[in-house]
């Protein structure tokens, strides 16, 4: 919850001080309008509460190298222009112990089913949510798609993170949200066949049909006060710092994969650094060992880290991101990858409206070299 940012470190706050002077100038307005972070459109029926939310990203695409591709991560097939986003659904609070969310997601075929969920919240210190939502694993993975400060998450994240399934999830916290941890079975994953477009997401209405359940857990420490939402330090306060730590089990029926992931945010006068690893192995769920035809196991890795700082009050921003991939570690070839993205986003009303300019370059370690850099200009609208 966006309110809830009360606890400080007095110390860094002298250093913050000392950082918006010379970003913003004797006249610089550092401080930030805290009511500009909320949802935009919300409803109270007295029983019951009621936000709007919506999300609409368009992406344009002045240049990009002719090997680039959406499949393999890239922002286009083609210079253009291409709705990356177009979500629109409700949230909201029923009896004060009751949340729920109900979203759509524009995809090529109509609209897809996207967060379907309600939590029961009645108890103290743990709650049960029921239906599909994202997975409680990755950091990157779990932020809004509209609350990061680069256009689109790290590529490594949306590679091995699964993001959004049917299940249950049982979570808590305890400190007044200095600890939290979720844990929950849900419909299996399925993998796409490119390395690059990971986890595929709804089977929502279709129910499990090929796999059988992944089990998910994660726990994260916030020991200096709520991060708060999003990636950029729009607060300005003084130091906070998140470590979390992710694990999977996906009991598939033909491919058993386990995956971990250990994530670190931290915020200081309006600079954030985050960094994640992600690590998973799959291999044959049955064990014909020596048919030759039956692929091996695989394991798969990727490094992220990212750095940003607010230029100018809450309104420019500088962000750089470094990626290295390995779809398959025991393999030199051009699933190995470093990716660099470096950008600076203009914010109108924080992440309601923004714009984002970067420019990535990604280098084959091995193998075929690749012209799939990219230039992308993102527009951002959100409820
Ligand atoms: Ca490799
Ligand atoms: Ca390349």
């Amino acid at each position: 919850m966006s309110t809830m940012r009360r606890l400080n470190s007095t110390i860094p706050l002298a250093l913050c001080a000392a950082l918006a002077f010379t970003s913003t100038g004797p006249a610089g307005v550092a401080h930030a309008d805290e009511s500009d972070d909320g949802d935009l459109v919300v409803l109270d029926g007295g029983f019951a509460q009621l936000s709007l939310i919506g999300l609409l990203q368009t992406q344009f695409v002045p240049w990009q190298g002719d090997d680039a591709l959406i499949v393999s991560g890239d922002p286009a097939d083609a210079p253009g222009a291409r709705v990356r986003r177009a979500r629109f659904g409700v949230k909201g609070w029923a009896w004060g112990e009751v949340d729920w969310e109900l979203s759509l997601d524009a995809t090529s075929e109509g609209m897809d089913l996207l967060d379907a969920w309600v939590g029961y919240r009645g108890l103290t210190g743990i709650g049960f949510v029921i239906g599909a939502r994202k997975v409680p694993y990755s950091r990157f993975a779990m932020m809004g798609a509209g609350d990061g400060a680069l256009a689109d998450r790290p590529l490594g994240v949306r590679a091995m993170a699964p993001f959004r399934q049917v299940g249950l999830t049982i979570e808590g916290d305890v400190g007044n949200g200095i600890v939290r941890w979720a844990l929950g079975a849900y419909n299996g994953f399925s993998r796409s066949q490119s390395f690059n477009q990971g986890y595929r997401e709804t089977t929502a209405l279709e129910g499990n049909r090929f796999t059988r359940l992944a089990y998910v857990a994660r726990a994260e420490l916030a020991p200096l006060g709520p991060l708060g939402d999003g990636m950029p330090d729009f607060s300005r306060k003084g130091l906070r710092l998140g470590v979390g730590g992710g694990f999977y089990y996906d009991d598939g029926k033909t491919v058993e994969t386990l995956g971990w992931e250990v994530d670190l945010l931290l915020k200081v006068c309006g600079f954030h650094f985050a960094a994640e690893l992600l690590n998973d192995s799959a291999e044959p769920a049955d064990q014909p060992s020596t048919d030759p035809v039956v692929p091996g196991s695989v394991s798969r890795m990727a490094l992220v880290a990212e750095a940003g700082y607010l230029l100018i009050g809450e309104q420019l921003g500088l962000t750089a991101r470094f990626e290295l991939l390995d779809d398959n570690t025991d393999l030199d070839n051009g699933g190995d990858q470093i990716v660099v993205t470096g950008g600076v986003q203009y914010y109108l009303h924080r992440q309601h409206l923004k714009a984002q300019l970067e420019f990535s370059h990604r280098e084959e370690l091995h193998g075929l070299s690749l012209d799939n850099d990219s230039l992308m200009l993102q527009v951002q609208f959100e409820l």
